[in-house]
C-alpha cells in the first residue's frame, strides 16, 4: 500500500485526459481499483447502469498500472457467491445456518445488545477488527464512534503491514516516509517483491528507476523475481534482517561512509549507537545471515554513497520477531545516510492542507486518558498503542498540526494477540462484543487456534463483508457490504501521503449491500450517538472533507486525477523533526522511556528443535488473489487452484516428496495439509508457505473447518507466545518458523 505517486512524474494540477467514448451508451468512471490495497488509477466503463470493464488509465503516468485482479473485478463482484442480504445465524456459533433479515432489525438488536455489553463491562469490552486496505472507506468513523463510546480496542491488518511500521518510523524522525522512485540512485528491497501482478505501480516505478540508472540492491533467501533483476542479491537466512542492517552501518561507520553534517547537526545518540553497532562486525553478521562479508559490504557501500537511495517499505520487515529493531535500523540507515526528505530519498510529506484528513475525523482527543490506559496490550507490547505514541502527541501538533495523526492507521491500535487473548478470557478485563469488517480475521494474524476461542468466547459477532469468509462464519450477523465499483471514495494512500486521489461511483450496490460509511452511521444512530456521524450521505461528508479546496467531490473526482500537495524538502530545518528532542533520534527516547533497550539489536532465535529441522515463512503472494480473498473467481482459481508450498529440490529429496504430492506442514502450533512445489528458486532447508488458503466451494461452518480455514490457512503454523512476538510491538514472526513436512502415507 505505499503511495503510488512519483511526485515529480506531475503537474499538481493535472486534468482529466479520458479517452473518447468507445461505443455508444458507454460512459467512463475514474475510478481507483481497491481489490487490493495499492489503489491503481483505472476507468470504469459503465452500459446500462452496470460497470461492464474495467480499463487502464489513458493517463501516461498510469497507463502500465493495471493488473489481472483489476480487470476481473466486475465479474468477481457479479459471483452467486456474494452476499446481498442481512443474514442472522439461527442454528449454533458457526453451524452455518442463516435466516435473513432487515437491516432495521439488525441495528435494533445490535444497538440493544452492544448497549447492554458496554453498560455491564465497560466500552472496553467491545473490539473492532478492520483492514483499511480493504473497506478502504472506513473514512476514520469506526475509531471515531469508538473514540466517543469509549473503546479504545481497535484492531487491524495493518498491524503486521505498515500501520506498525508507520508508528516505529515516527519515534525516529516523526513521519512515515514516501521513497521517491523517479529521482532515485538506488532502490533496496529487503524481501519485498512487486511483480506485474503483485502492485503492479511499484513494480513499474522499480523498472523506470533502473532504466534512468538507479541499483538495485535485493535481500531475500529466495531467488526471487526482483532479484532476478538485481545488481546484488543478498541470499540471507529467513528473519534476519535486523542483524544484516548492523553489519551495514558497521560498514558504513567504520568507512566513514554516513552524511557527517546531517548526523553532527540533526541526530542525537552517535556515539551510542556506534558502540551498539561495533558488537555487529561484518563477520559476525555473515554467521547470522549466512551472506558473504564481501557481499555486504559491497551493498553497504553502493546504499551509502549513491547519492541519493531509497529502502521503501517492505512488509517482510514488519513480520519478524525484530521487526521494531528492522524496522529502526532501516529509519536510521536513511538518516545518518542524509538520505531523509530529500530529491530521490524518502520525503516526509505531512497533511494536504486542503482536504480534511482521516485523522481528524477520528477525533482520538475525545477518548479520555483513563479509557486509552485500557488499550489492550498497552502494557506488554506498548510500540503502536496510545502510550506507546504518546510522547509523539505534541512534537507531532508542533511539526505537522495535528497531535494525532494516524498514519496507516497504525499508530494507536491494541495489540492484536493482547485483544484476542481478552476476546478468549485471559487478559486483564472481558472482551464480550466483536466487529469485523473487511478483515477476515481468523486468517490474518497468528495462531487461529486462539482467534477462533476468541470469537466463539463472544456475546456478540457482527461482520460486514462481501463473502461468506470463514470469519464470517462465526457470525451472530453478516451484513452485506458495497464494493469499490458501488461507491465514492477519495484517497492518501492513509495517511502515508498528501496526494489525494478521487474515484467515482460506477454503479449502485447490488441487493441490500451498504456501504462502511452507512454501517457506521447506522450503528451510531443505534448507539443514540447518531450526532457522531452527521453527514447524511458519504458524499456530503466528501464535500465537506474538501470545503477548503473549494469544491463538491463529484467536481473534483471530475478534475482532478491527482490532488497533490508539494510539501517541498528538507522542512526540518525550519520546524525540525517531531520527535521529542526536535532530532533523528538514533537512540530513542520513547523506547527508552517505554522501557526497552532504546538501542536497535538482533535477538536471534530460539533453541532450535530438532523435531522441526526446517524453517518456514508466510508469503509470496499469488497473482490472482489479493490475501485471503478471491478464491471464488473460477477464471482465477483455474490458474492457481490449490495452495502450493515452495522448497529446493534437494529438501523435497530429504523429505521423500515429489512435485504435486499433497503433504502435511506441521509446526508446533498447527498443521496444514498443501500440495508440494519444488522450485530451483529456494534455498536448502526453508519452506515457503502461501497466505489465506480457503475454499469457498466447500461446506461452511465448524464442522466443515469453515470451509478449509483450519486445513490450509497458513496462521494455523504461526504461534505467538513470546518468543515469536516482537518485544515492543507484540506483532508475530512470520519469516523463519520452525516446522517439518509429513508424507500423508506416513501420518
Ligand atoms: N498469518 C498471516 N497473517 C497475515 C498475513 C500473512 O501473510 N500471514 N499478511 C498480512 C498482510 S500483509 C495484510 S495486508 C493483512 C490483510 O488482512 P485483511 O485485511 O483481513 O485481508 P483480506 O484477507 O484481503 O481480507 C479482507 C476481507 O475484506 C473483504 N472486503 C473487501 N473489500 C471490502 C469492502 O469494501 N467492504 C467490506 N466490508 N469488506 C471488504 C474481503 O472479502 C475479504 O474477506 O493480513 C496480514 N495478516
Ligand atoms: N497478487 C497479489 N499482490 C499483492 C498481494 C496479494 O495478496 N496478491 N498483497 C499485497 C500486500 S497487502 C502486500 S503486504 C504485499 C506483500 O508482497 P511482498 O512484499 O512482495 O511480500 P511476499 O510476496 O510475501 O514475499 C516477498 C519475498 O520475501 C522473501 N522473504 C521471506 N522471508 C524473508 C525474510 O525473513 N527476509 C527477507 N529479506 N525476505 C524474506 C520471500 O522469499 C519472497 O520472495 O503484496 C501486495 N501485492
Ligand atoms: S495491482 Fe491490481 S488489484 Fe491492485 S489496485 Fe492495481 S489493478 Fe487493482
Ligand atoms: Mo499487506
Amino acid at each position: 500500500m505505499p503511495a503510488i505517486i512519483d511526485l515529480t512524474d506531475f503537474d499538481p494540477d493535472l486534468k482529466t485526459v479520458n479517452r473518447p467514448l468507445r461505443e455508444p451508451g458507454v460512459s467512463t468512471r475514474r475510478m481507483l481499483c481497491a481489490t487490493c490495497d495499492i489503489a491503481c488509477s483505472v476507468v470504469g466503463e459503465v452500459k446500462d447502469e452496470r460497470v461492464v470493464r474495467i480499463r487502464a488509465s489513458d493517463n501516461p503516468a498510469f497507463r502500465e498500472n493495471i493488473c489481472m485482479k483489476g480487470v476481473i473485478a466486475p465479474r468477481g463482484f457479479a459471483h452467486p457467491n456474494r452476499l446481498m442480504f442481512p443474514l442472522k445465524r439461527v442454528g449454533a456459533r458457526g453451524s452455518g445456518q442463516w435466516e435473513r433479515v432487515t437491516w432495521d432489525e439488525v441495528m435494533a438488536d445490535i444497538g440493544a445488545r452492544l448497549g447492554e455489553i458496554i453498560a455491564k463491562h465497560g466500552p472496553e469490552a467491545w473490539g473492532v477488527s478492520t483492514s483499511q486496505w480493504n473497506t478502504c472507506t472506513d473514512h476514520g468513523l469506526g475509531r471515531r464512534l469508538m473514540n466517543h463510546v469509549g473503546s479504545p480496542n481497535w484492531i487491524s491488518g495493518v498491524a503486521l503491514c505498515a500501520g506498525n511500521t508507520a508508528a516505529i518510523n515516527r519515534m525516529t524522525y516523526g513521519w512515515f516516509p514516501n521513497p521517491d522512485y523517479a529521482n532515485t540512485n538506488c532502490i533496496v528491497l529487503f524481501g519485498h517483491t512487486p511483480k506485474r501482478h503483485s502492485w503492479v505501480p511499484i513494480y513499474n516505478q522499480i523498472k523506470r528507476a533502473q532504466a534512468k540508472g538507479a541499483k538495485l540492491i535485493v535481500l531475500d533467501p529466495r531467488r526471487s523475481e526482483q532479484a532476478e533483476v538485481a545488481d546484488i542479491w543478498l541470499p540471507l537466512r529467513a528473519g534476519t534482517d535486523a542483524a544484516m542492517c548492523l553489519g551495514w552501518l558497521k560498514v558504513i561507520f567504520d568507512e566513514g561512509l554516513y552524511d557527517k553534517a546531517f548526523v553532527e547537526a540533526w541526530t542525537i545518540g552517535f556515539e551510542e549507537l556506534k558502540a551498539r553497532v561495533d558488537e555487529y562486525p561484518v563477520e559476525r553478521v555473515a554467521n547470522i545471515t549466512g551472506c558473504d562479508p564481501e557481499m555486504i559490504r559491497q551493498a553497504a557501500r553502493v546504499y551509502a554513497t549513491a547519492g541519493a537511495s531509497i529502502i521503501p517499505w517492505t512488509p517482510i520487515t514488519d513480520m519478524q520477531r525484530n521487526s521494531t529493531s528492522a524496522i529502526r535500523l532501516q529509519s536510521i540507515l536513511r538518516a545518518v545516510c542524509g538520505f531523509v526528505d530529500i530529491k530521490g530519498g524518502e520525503t516526509l510529506q505531512g497533511f494536504n492542507p486542503m482536504i480534511v484528513s482521516e485523522s481528524e475525523i477520528e477525533m482520538h482527543e475525545v477518548l479520555s486518558e483513563e479509557q486509552k490506559a485500557k488499550q489492550l496490550g498497552s502494557d506488554t507490547h506498548p510500540a503502536f498503542t496510545y502510550r506507546g505514541q504518546k510522547a509523539l502527541l505534541e512534537p507531532s501538533e508542533r511539526v505537522w498540526g495535528h497531535r494525532y495523526p494516524n498514519q496507516i492507521t497504525g499508530c494507536f491500535m491494541a495489540t492484536p494477540s493482547a485483544l484476542f487473548r481478552a476476546m478468549a478470557g485471559e487478559g486483564p478485563y472481558p472482551v464480550k462484543a466483536f466487529f469485523a469488517l473487511g478483515n477476515n480475521t481468523i486468517l490474518s494474524f497468528a495462531n487461529t487456534p486462539l482467534i477462533l476461542k476468541a470469537i466463539l468466547n463472544q456475546d456478540l459477532v457482527v461482520i460486514h463483508e462481501q463473502f461468506m469468509t470463514p470469519t464470517a462464519q462465526l457470525a451472530d450477523y453478516v451484513l452485506p457490504s458495497d464494493s469499490w465499483l458501488e461507491r465514492p471514495w477519495m484517497m492518501d494512500s492513509y495517511g502515508w501521503s498528501s496526494v489525494y486521489r478521487p474515484s467515482q461511483k460506477g454503479m449502485e450496490p447490488p441487493g441490500e449491500c451498504k456501504s462502511t460509511f452507512e454501517f457506521w452511521k447506522l450503528t451510531a444512530k443505534a448507539l443514540g450517538r447518531g450526532d457522531v456521524v452527521p453527514w447524511p450521505t458519504l458524499e456530503a461528508m466528501y464535500d465537506w472533507r474538501l470545503e477548503k479546496a473549494g469544491l463538491g467531490f463529484e467536481e473534483f473526482a471530475e478534475t482532478y486525477e491527482v490532488f497533490a500537495h508539494r510539501a517541498g524538502f528538507k522542512k526540518y530545518e525550519t520546524v525540525g523533526f517531531a520527535t521529542p528532542s526536535g532530532k533523528v533520534e538514533l537512540k530513542s527516547s520513547v523506547l527508552e522511556d517505554l522501557g526497552f533497550d532504546p538501542l536497535p539489536y538482533f535477538r536471534d532465535d530460539p533453541e532450535p528443535d530438532p523435531a522441526y529441522p526446517l524453517m518456514m515463512f508466510t508469503g509470496v503472494r499469488e497473482d490472482e488473489y489479493f490475501q485471503t480473498g478471491g478464491r471464488h473467481i473460477p477464471e482465477m482459481r483455474a490458474r492457481t487452484p490449490e495452495p502450493v508450498l515452495f522448497v529446493s529440490p534437494a529438501t523435497a529429496a530429504a523429505a521423500g516428496i515429489t512435485e504435486g504430492e499433497w503433504v502435511f506442514v506441521e509446526s508446533p502450533t498447527g498443521r496444514i495439509e498443501i500440495e508440494t512445489g519444488i522450485r530451483e528458486s529456494m534455498p536448502d532447508g526453508l519452506v515457503r508457505i502461501p497466505h489465506g488458503w480457503w475454499k469457498p466451494e466447500l461446506a461452511s461452518g465448524l464442522g466443515a473447518q469453515l470451509s478449509g480455514a483450519l486445513r490450509f490457512g497458513d496462521s494455523m503454523l504461526c504461534p505467538d507466545d513470546d518468543d515469536y512476538l516482537d518485544r515492543e510491538q507484540g506483532i508475530p514472526h512470520l519469516k523463519g518458523l520452525p516446522c517439518r513436512i509429513i508424507k500423508m502415507d506416513a501420518a
